[in-house]
Parts: structure tokens; sequence; C-alpha cells
């Protein structure tokens, strides 16, 4: 196991789009470990490997207080339930102290390769769903901060540049 460095925003890597997975093997299943282990240290409920400047379409995400259910998502597609509009606040182990409100849809269904390389299909809500959502987003280089205005991202853009210009000092 391996803790990775997590790219921050406005990071240039974090706009690559990644590439499906053609095959689930040992190498997949040591960067889906690697990937679960960086996310709990960071305290995160999701990460993608475009966050660690690997160009692959992997997710891992686990919403239970304990660490105790990790779910590897390989090629992620989802598909919209329920068109409906929902808003809660987004935080991004990429863009590290804010949280901002973001719309999302309120149900999906999500098909995805599981760590066996097994068809698995999913539906969600809730935080999960936006979860989902988030992480998926990250797979084509969107980051949540795209979601919000401006002026928003903006300032987000501004704090977070000067806080790497005093931590590289
Ligand atoms: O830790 C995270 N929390 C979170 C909260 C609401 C919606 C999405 C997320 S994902 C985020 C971790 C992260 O940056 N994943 O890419
Ligand atoms: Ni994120």
């Amino acid at each position: 196991m391996a803790v990775l460095d997590i790219l921050h925003f406005p990071d240039p890597r974090l706009r690559n789009k990644a590439k499906p997975v053609k095959r689930v093997n040992d190498r997949i299943r040591q960067l889906a470990d690697d990937m679960l282990e960086t996310m709990y240290l960071a305290k995160g409920i999701g990460l993608a490997a475009v966050q660690v400047n690997v160009l692959k379409r992997v997710v891992v995400i686990d919403l239970s207080p304990n660490a105790t259910q990790p779910r590897v998502l390989i090629n992620p597609v989802y598909t919209v339930v329920s068109d409906k509009i929902v808003g809660a606040d987004e935080g991004c182990l990429s863009v590290p102290g804010f949280y901002e409100p973001v719309s999302r849809f309120e149900r999906i269904q999500v098909e995805f390769l599981d760590r066996q390389g097994n068809q698995q299909v999913l539906e969600a809500d809730g935080l999960l769903g936006a979860c989902i959502q988030h992480e998926c987003d990250h797979l084509d280089g969107i980051l949540f901060v795209d979601h919000v205005s401006n002026l928003k991202r903006q300032f987000i853009r501004r704090k977070l540049v000067k806080r790497q210009r005093t931590r590289a000092e």
C-alpha cells in the first residue's frame, strides 16, 4: 500500500480526461488500494484517479464513518433516474477547505466494474448519488468549483494559489 499525492486546484493536470480501464488486473487493484489508503488518510468520502495524476477511469468511495465499506468503481457510467435537481454542500480533496452548494441530479443509476472485473449496477441518491456524480466529473477533468459562480471560483482559486505560494516558501 502507498499514500499518493493529491493534486490541488488550479493544477492543470486536474483537467486531464481519464481513459477506460481495458482489463481489471492486479495493477488496477493495487491502484484502487492505494487510492483508498490516500482517501482515508485525507478523510474524504471519495477519490478519483485523476486527482492522484493517474489517467484511468477508477473511483473509490466510502461513506461509512469507520472505513468499513470501501467501494471501487471502474469505468463508471451513470444515467439519470430522477432529473429533479437537488442542492447540497460539497467539498473536494483537490479544493481543500472550501465547501459550496452544488446542484446535482436527485437519483442516478451507475454501471461499473468492481475490483474483480464483474459488471455491477447501483442506484444512488443523497450523498452517495452526489459523490458518484462528483467523481465521474473528475474523470472528465471537471471540478465542483466549475458548478459554482465564476466569482466564487476565482475567489477560491486566488486563496488556494496564495496558500500554495506560502507553503512552497
Ligand atoms: O470528501 C468529499 N466529500 C464530498 C462531499 C459532498 C460531495 C462530494 C464529496 S467528494 C469529496 C472527496 C473528493 O474530493 N472526491 O473527489
Ligand atoms: Ni473531488
